[in-house]
Order: structure tokens, then sequence, then C-alpha cells
């Protein structure tokens, strides 16, 4: 049976089991999905349609593929503003399908843009079908490198004017994906190097993720007593109220970090970003590193040990060769002593921020009730650039797996938003919530109508400290942007009445007592469908837990 080229499309994603696709206009695959029954949620703009769909991949660890459509033909408008979303899921290995319709035959001359050329920095592969029957194929290659290796964004680009091809000779079957196990002798080094040392530190990043490999990390932690700190991406890949979890920054991460003679690395590239750690003095220390990709390996530090492979496969061999070796589950007490001691040292100076009746508001109270409404195992949070993601990362405990959403070296401003959707669409039973500031607001307004269009029940969380708090004076000493800090005085600005005007439920708050009542009637009006604003006014107050850096 004969099928247009894009309505072939549309049908080969519904067998790739895609349940909606995030869009902005104009893209003519927009109009298949619809003929197609693939349901399209069309949102403010294109940045968010693309950081929703990557989201999406992010927080159901490429169990299902984020799908989006963006407007890239002659006027390349949309895919220009979409290269900064791509580039974010880029850096942060997330995989993303992108659709854009590109230029038809013989029509490149007009058109100054490559957009083939100008993605392929920021994708692992670019597709452009050029024929109407190569639709399956380009679609099989694309759910190949989606599913596949280290994950990364993918573009497809399927021009208009592709015409028909038959459906019944050229077939759409999905892709499973297909995964590599590490080389035995790799896995005894590495053991044998973890048995040998005095002090190893797990170190766990978001490859665990992907692979499907939390459970498996329990075990082989247990197994070996050994303390587990993970990147912020990874944040919640491992129990944070475990007795062996050291978070993800913090003062006992610190310590973990100076302390360990052997730095145990599952899933993480070790590169030291913007929002991750150093290995201080990694001089001194093995490093034994497992992870899909030999990218990462001898990148930024000397690998002693690398143990090539899917985090999962991984793990269960390294399960195998460490029972064999030590006869079975031990215990250190001391350790544990040792991180319940260094976690109460830790409370000691958090709790009276967190417990706080100071007013304005102190953000660490704010956070600190939230934990106090949320139920740790139905819940997901995550948190926006700026002093909200340091704050929240240092004290929010994340007990299931995408409990949180944190992200690498690219953290853009709005992005929070966009992870709560995410979220909310591939948990819909879960509590979602995003903790953003004044500048994160600014950029994800534009799509709130689209929020409350949709029904998405998440609720956003608004510290307003008044100010672009990373850089102003009175934090850190002078501050080191101070004639750029300042912004949102609420006297002149209330966001909360822009959040109720395209109809989210919305309050201020202002006293630290109404901080859980609100909460709680924010979450009530979610479970109707309704997202909700709370924009909470905050003191100026600094972040504390810092990044390592290296000694
Ligand atoms: C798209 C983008 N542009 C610029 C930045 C740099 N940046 C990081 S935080 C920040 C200001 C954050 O201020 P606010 O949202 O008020 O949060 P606060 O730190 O005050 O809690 C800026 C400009 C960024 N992360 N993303
Ligand atoms: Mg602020």
């Amino acid at each position: 049976m004969k099928v247009k080229a894009a309505n072939g499309f549309a049908r080969s994603l519904k067998a790739e089991g895609v349940s909606w696709v995030s869009c902005y206009p104009t893209n003519h695959v927009n109009n298949a999905l619809g003929e197609e029954g693939v349901p399209i949620l069309m949102m403010g703009e294109e940045r968010f349609a693309v950081a929703v769909a990557d989201a999406f991949s992010r927080v159901t660890c490429g169990k299902q593929i984020g799908v989006c459509t963006i407007m890239a033909n002659l006027n390349a408008a949309g895919i220009q503003m979409a290269f900064g979303a791509i580039g974010q899921a880029w850096e942060d290995s997330s995989p993303l399908l992108v659709i854009t319709e590109g230029v038809g035959q013989g029509a490149s001359r007009h058109t100054h843009f490559d957009m083939a050329e100008a993605l392929k920095s920021v994708t692992k592969w670019v597709g452009k079908v050029d024929r109407a029957e190569l639709v399956p194929d380009y679609v099989r290659r694309a759910f190949t490198h989606l599913r596949s290796g280290r994950p990364g964004p993918v573009l497809l680009i399927i021009p208009r004017d592709l015409g028909e091809y038959d459906a019944d000779e050229h077939p759409y079957a999905p892709v499973k994906g297909w995964r590599s196990g590490p080389d035995p002798d790799d896995v005894t080094a590495a053991v044998k190097a973890l048995l040998a040392a005095k002090d190893p530190l797990l170190y766990v990043g978001e490859g665990v993720y992907y692979a499907d490999a939390t459970s498996e990390l329990v075990q082989f932690a247990e197994l070996a007593q050994v303390p587990v700190l993970t990147t912020l991406k990874a944040k919640g890949a491992f129990p944070e109220q475990h007795p062996l979890s050291v978070g993800v920054r913090g003062s006992l991460a610190d310590h973990f970090l100076h302390k360990c003679d052997l730095l145990f690395s599952i899933g993480s590239s070790l590169f030291p970003n913007r929002f991750s750690h150093a290995i201080p003095a990694a001089e001194k220390k093995s490093i034994v590193q497992c992870t899909v990709d030999t990218l990462d390996i001898n990148r930024s530090y000397e690998t002693r040990h690398a143990v090539i492979g899917d985090a999962k496969l991984t793990l269960q061999a390294l399960i195998a060769e460490l029972s064999r070796r030590t006869g079975g589950p031990r215990k250190n007490p001391e350790l544990i002593e040792e991180i319940r001691a260094g976690k109460q040292a830790f409370m000691a100076k958090f709790r009276p921020w967190m417990e706080s009746t100071e007013t304005p508001i102190n953000p660490y109270r704010v956070i600190g009730d939230l934990m106090k409404v949320l139920d740790p195992r139905s819940s997901f949070v995550t948190a926006d650039s700026g002093n909200t993601r340091d704050q929240t990362s240092t004290v929010y405990e994340a007990q299931i797996p995408r409990g949180h959403l944190g992200w690498g070296n690219v953290s853009t401003l709005g992005f929070s938003l966009a992870g709560a959707v995410g979220a909310k669409l591939a948990y819909p039973d879960r509590q979602c919530v995003l903790i953003t500031g004044d500048a994160g607001v600014c950029y994800m307004m534009g799509n709130f109508e689209a929020v409350a269009r949709y029904k998405i029940g998440i609720t956003a969380l608004h510290i307003n400290n008044g100010g672009y708090s990373g850089y102003g004076p009175g934090f850190w000493g002078g501050g080191h942007d101070p004639y750029t800090w300042k912004v949102s005085d609420h006297a002149s600005a209330c966001m909360a009445s822009m959040a109720k005007a395209v109809g989210f439920y919305s309050e201020d708050v202002t006293a630290p007592s109404e901080v859980i009542p609100a909460l709680r009637r924010a979450l009530d009006e979610n479970a109707k469908g309704r997202p909700a604003f709370l924009e909470f006014i905050c003191s100026h107050h600094p972040v504390h837990g810092g990044w390592v850096r290296p000694t």
C-alpha cells in the first residue's frame, strides 16, 4: 500500500512506541502525525519543544525516546532557536530525536544555512532522507544510534517533496538497541585493584541510569562496602538515604574524594566540568574507569584500569568476580559509622537554615519544607541553573531512580520546567516539582500557557531572592559581577500573577510558616491536572558546599 513519506515516518514512530511528539510550527510532519493519530504537544517555542523531548528521554533513561519537530526549511528560524537546546542534549549525552524538514530538491541555493552541517557538531548522527522508500531505513538507523552505545541526539531531515512509497515493500520493525559486555581480564584487574585499595570510593555517573543498572549498583556497593558518590546527573542512581551514600556535594563528598586512594568510577566521563568535582591529587590515586565510551579513557586523568562496556553488564561481571574473590557480603562497620557521623555533622550545619523562621524566607527553608511534604518514594524534583541548583543538589535527598534530575556541563536557564514536564509525562502518578530562580522564571514563562493547556500538573517553586545571586555583592564579598545582579523586585514585578493569568494555580508566599500549607495546596491542584506556581520571597542566602577543585 502506498503511503506518503511523512505518514510512513509517523507510522514508524508509532511502531517505536513513541506516544507523543513535542512540536512547534511549521513542519509538514506535524500534520502527518495528526493524520496517523500520534498526539502532538504544541509548545510555546522551539527550545522548550526540544527540551521537553530531551527531558523525557533523560527521565526514562532512554527507555522511551523523546521526539520533537522543529521548523527548518528555507526559513531556518526554528532550528536556529533550537540549536542551544540540542547543544545541551549533546553535551549531556541525551538520546533525543529531532525532526526537521530541510529544503526541497534544487532549493538549497536559496538558503545560507546548511542545517545538516550546522547541527553535526551537536548530534550523534544526522540523516537526510532523500527518497521516500528510504524512510524506514533512516528511521531504523536513527533508532539504532538512539538505543546503542553512548546516548546522544539524532537529527532526521525529512523533506516535504519526497512523494510516496510502498509500505508493504518497505516495512518497518522496531529497533531493540545493542549492548556490549566488558573484557573479563579487565574485570579481574579492576576487582583486584579494588581489593588492594585502602580507601576506595565508588564514583557513579549517569551511564548507570541509561544501562538500567541501579539495582546492580546497590548490590555491588554493598558487596564491596565502599562509600558511593554520584555526579549531579546521576543523583538518585544510588539511594541517598543508604548508609553508604555520601551524596553529590557537601562535606561528606568532599571528605571521601580527598581521602580515597582508589577512585572506582562507573558510567561517568570523569570530565571535571563546571558542575562536577575534580579529583583532588589525582596523580596520587588509582583510577578505575568503567564506561561505555573509549572517548572518556585517559581523557582528563590517567586511567590505570579501564573496563569498557555497558554499565549493567559490567556491574554484573564485577559482582560475580568480587563475590568469587571475597566469598560474599562483608561488613565494614567503621565506614558505616564514619558516613553516619559525617551526615550528622552535615545536617547540624544545614538544619538551622532548613528550619529557619527568618523573613524574607531562607531558600533552604523552602527545600527543607518541600522534603517534609513530598513522598520521596513517588516524587520528582529538579532545579534550575543558579543558586537553586546548588542549594537543592546539596541538601535534597533523592531516594529513588530519577527522583531528581540534574545535568552536566550545560545547565541552561529555564530547563527545569522542561525537566518537570518530561517527568510528569513519563510518570503521571508522581508529584513533580521544579525549583527555579528569577532568571529561570523569565526563561520559561512563554511556555506556561502550553503546560496549563495540556493540564500537566507540575509545581514550580520560584525562589525570588531579588537577584541573579551568583553574581551580586553581599553574597561572597564584592560579588564577581556586582553591576548586573539586581532584578525581580517583587514590589514591581509579580511572577505569580503572570502565572495565574495563563492558567496556573499561584500564590505569593512571604511567611515561613506558610511554606508547607502553600506546597500542599499546590500539590492538591496538581492532582486535579492544574499546574501551580509558588513565588517565595526569599533572603539573599549564599550556597554552602561547593565542587571540589584540583589541589
Ligand atoms: C541560558 C543561560 N544563560 C546564562 C546562564 C548563566 N547563569 C547561570 S545562573 C544565572 C542567574 C541565575 O539567577 P536566578 O535565576 O535568580 O537564580 P539565583 O542564583 O538567584 O537563585 C545565569 C545568568 C545560564 N545558566 N543559562
Ligand atoms: Mg535569583
